[in-house]
């Protein structure tokens, strides 16, 4: 019989931040919630919110035996080694021309980092349990509400910019699950909350983030230069700044980061990956997706396809008013993406704009 204290101290081995016990059973008050956010839309075009009751039910459906889940936690956070750091509002006319990319994906792709250390951690459990464990590992992409699960598992609590605050890791914090037929003593769930900061939702550049307690993705830049397929909101582009790709400006606000330590896995710093700012203008030189999806096959952005990354890029080129841009920028209105021709039209203008008013 393997202990709940033996796991924990076996992904700690591993090198997993976090490691708490949560029983699999729904999450009543959680899943209304959902239900509620997506049938105002606020999930965007993220269609696949829409049917989570019957996806969540179907998952489940398949581990009969499930009788606990192995949350696990790991810290990603990292600073800068790029520097200067465009860390504040785009300064028109400077010419630089880098975007600033979520520090989630600096490193490698972490579902592909995570899924090593899982193997890892299932095999010295198995070890130690003396039978054929099973497990069903889960980041992100099962219709699971991780947040809501960590807590249960007792990391910490659900800050108002809807990330889950550990009290020693922050915000910055990836969030994984083994779910098992082993049967382990849950742990306690974490009781905590904002109290009166409100920092994450002042500071939003895009005011994405409710008083309610919900996020309009429509509104969130991480949202919109990773999830959103179509036009960027002309009335939200000026607010996008240099982000890219993803946004941290919530996290970066919250008064856990002060305290944030770095991470020691490798593979999730800017060393490992793209970093922390891309070259705008040497993004317009990848010419196929084919190109794009070799370039960037082990880094998180490869979520985004070509077209919606060439289009952020625009986005941003526009907001920084370089000069510099103007030859590739009109180059992209030949591409055969109209999606990628109107943000170049719309970047040219912004461009134009501002060499006209300091003529
Ligand atoms: C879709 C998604 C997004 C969407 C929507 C985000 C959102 N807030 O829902 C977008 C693209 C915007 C996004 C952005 C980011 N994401 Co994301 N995302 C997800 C994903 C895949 C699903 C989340 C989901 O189901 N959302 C739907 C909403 C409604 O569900 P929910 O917020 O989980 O549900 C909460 C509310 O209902 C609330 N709640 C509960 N009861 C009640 C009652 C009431 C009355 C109310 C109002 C609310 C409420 O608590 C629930 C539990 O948290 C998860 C992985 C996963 N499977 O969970 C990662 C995940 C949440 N994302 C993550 C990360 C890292 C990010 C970014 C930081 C990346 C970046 N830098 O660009 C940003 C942060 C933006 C932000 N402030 O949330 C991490 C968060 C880790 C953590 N420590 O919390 C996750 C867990 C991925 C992972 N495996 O680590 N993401």
């Amino acid at each position: 019989m393997i202990t709940k204290e033996r796991i924990k101290a076996l992904a700690q081995e591993v090198g997993f931040h976090t490691c708490g016990i949560a029983i699999p059973k729904p999450f009543p008050e959680a899943e209304v919630a959902l239900r509620e956010w997506s049938s105002q839309g606020k999930h965007g075009e993220m269609k696949y919110l829409e049917n989570y009751e019957e996806r969540k039910n179907q998952f489940w459906k398949k581990f009969p035996d499930a009788k606990s889940v192995i949350v696990l936690g790991v810290n990603y956070f990292s600073r800068d080694i790029s520097s200067p750091h465009p860390s504040l509002p785009p300064q028109r006319g400077e010419g630089k021309v880098v975007g600033r990319v979520a520090r989630y994906a600096w490193g490698e792709d972490y579902h592909k980092v995570i899924a090593r250390k899982f193997d890892l951690l299932k095999e010295k459990i198995r070890a130690e349990a003396g039978y054929d464990v099973q497990f069903e590992s889960a980041v992100d992409t099962k219709p699971i509400l991780e947040r809501a699960l960590a807590q249960r598992a007792g990391f910490g609590f659900i800050g108002k910019q809807t990330q889950l605050l550990s009290l020693q890791f922050g915000p910055w914090l990836f969030l994984a699950e083994l779910i098992t037929d082993l049967e382990l003593e849950a742990d306690e769930p974490f009781q905590g909350s904002c109290g009166t900061c409100r920092l994450c939702i002042d500071e939003c550049p895009t005011q994405a983030i409710e008083e309610s307690g919900y996020l309009d993705a429509r509104k969130c830049i991480a949202y919109l230069t990773i999830e959103h397929k179509t036009e960027i909101p002309i009335e939200l582009r000026s607010k996008i700044g240099n982000w890219v790709f993803g946004c941290d400006e919530c996290l970066t606000v919250c008064p856990y980061t002060a305290k944030q330590k770095e991470t020691d896995w490798p593979e999730l710093t800017e060393k490992s990956g793209v970093g922390s700012q891309v070259d705008l203008l040497k993004l317009f030189e990848i010419k196929s997706n084919r190109e794009y999806e070799e370039k960037f096959q082990k880094s998180p952005i490869s979520r985004a396809n070509r077209k919606q990354l060439l289009r952020n890029a625009c986005v941003v080129l526009g907001n920084l008013g370089s000069e510099k841009a103007l030859p590739t920028l009109k180059k992209a209105l030949n591409e055969s993406s109209a999606l990628i021709r109107e943000h170049a039209r719309w970047a040219i203008e912004q461009i134009q704009n501002l060499i006209s008013s300091k003529a």
